[in-house]
């Protein structure tokens, strides 16, 4: 964060606020690690603060440290809508577009308060006063915990928050084995574990939670997986009826689209996963080294996020998508296989 924001943040929170904190639509270990570990810390300054997610978060987060105080949108709109309405201050982390907070987003584009972003998306749109975006970042809980050290109050994580931090940054880094891991990633982190975070029962509760119907379903996805070896691409499908079929719950499919690039040779892997109820199929990107599954999203699946992690969206059936995309594959299969 630049010095003149630092001393901006300083200046919004040296007296008593309301304070909103958002994260993005479907929240994952970054963004509910975030928001928590932001909201005890404005608590602890004296802060008002209330995280309000447009939706509910998957059940491998519900252990974190007071996660029962999120609010959530789409259960709790009435009361939510009040706390919007009063913040002076609303932080939004993880995302840097208010088109990923779904139904909130007419009431945060209504609202008066100053808007501090923290986030580490490619490509971010100009709603905050206080922006504090870098793409180079591993997490936003990494950018959390270094807004903290900018405000001087590192010592003021605790073990809570240090838990909070830690998830996000591990599942961010992919249990910090992304190129986005860098050796600073490594210094936040052993401070957290100093600061009382526990690492292996946050990755026993993040990761050892399968049910026996998920495995069955990864299973079904696996069997689907087809392997484009020529464009170094495999991707996964996964239709209404499979999903039906092995009793999908929300986040049963998460990390399911990495196995591909757990293939030798495979560089890009993808998981098309139909959803009957909006009428779309859901996807998403990996890749590894330098082909950018962020352009690639935005150009053909009206999504985006990061070079190696991409989400987006077709409204086409499953198999005209898969169609459409082994046809726009065609244009990359240099970049691909070079
Ligand atoms: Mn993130």
């Amino acid at each position: 964060m630049n010095l003149e924001d630092v001393n901006a943040v300083k200046q919004l929170l040296s007296a008593p606020q309301k304070i909103v904190v958002v994260p993005h639509k479907n929240p994952d270990g970054d963004a509910i690690g975030s928001t928590l570990a932001l909201w005890h810390y404005l608590k602890k300054k004296g802060h008002e603060a209330t995280i309000i997610a447009p939706n509910d978060f998957p059940k491998f987060l519900k252990w974190m440290p007071k996660n029962e105080e999120i609010l959530i949108f789409e259960k709790q709109s009435i009361q939510a809508k009040k706390y919007i309405e009063e913040a002076s201050v609303i932080f939004t982390l993880d995302f840097n577009h208010l088109g990923r907070i779904g139904q909130m987003e007419p009431l945060l584009e209504a609202s008066q308060a100053i808007f501090v972003m923290i986030d580490h998306h490619q490509a971010p749109s100009g709603y905050a006063q206080i922006m504090y975006s870098d793409v180079t970042m591993s997490s936003t809980c990494e950018m959390v915990y270094n807004f903290m050290e900018s405000l001087n109050d590192v010592e003021k994580i605790d073990t809570d928050m240090a838990n909070c931090l830690y998830t996000g940054i591990m599942t961010d880094t992919g249990s910090f084995k992304f190129s986005s891991t860098t050796s600073r990633t490594h210094k936040v982190v052993a401070d957290l574990i100093d600061k009382g975070a526990d690492n292996t029962a946050i990755h026993n509760r993040v990761f050892d939670t399968n049910s026996p119907s998920r495995l069955h379903l990864l299973g079904c996805a696996l069997g689907n997986m087809k392997i484009l070896e020529a464009y170094s691409t495999a991707y996964i499908t996964l239709s209404q009826a499979e999903l039906d079929k092995y009793n999908f719950k929300k986040g049963d499919t998460e990390g399911f689209v990495n196995y591909g690039l757990t293939l030798e040779g495979i560089q890009f892997a993808v998981i098309f996963i139909e959803n009957a109820e909006e009428g779309i199929i859901k996807i998403s990107f990996r890749s590894q080294g330098s082909f950018s599954v962020n352009e690639f999203a935005r150009k053909y699946f009206d999504g985006g996020g990061h070079t190696n992690a991409a989400g987006g969206k077709s409204e086409q059936s499953l198999q005209e998508t898969t169609a459409y995309f082994e046809t726009v594959l065609e244009n990359y299969k240099d970049q691909l296989t070079a």
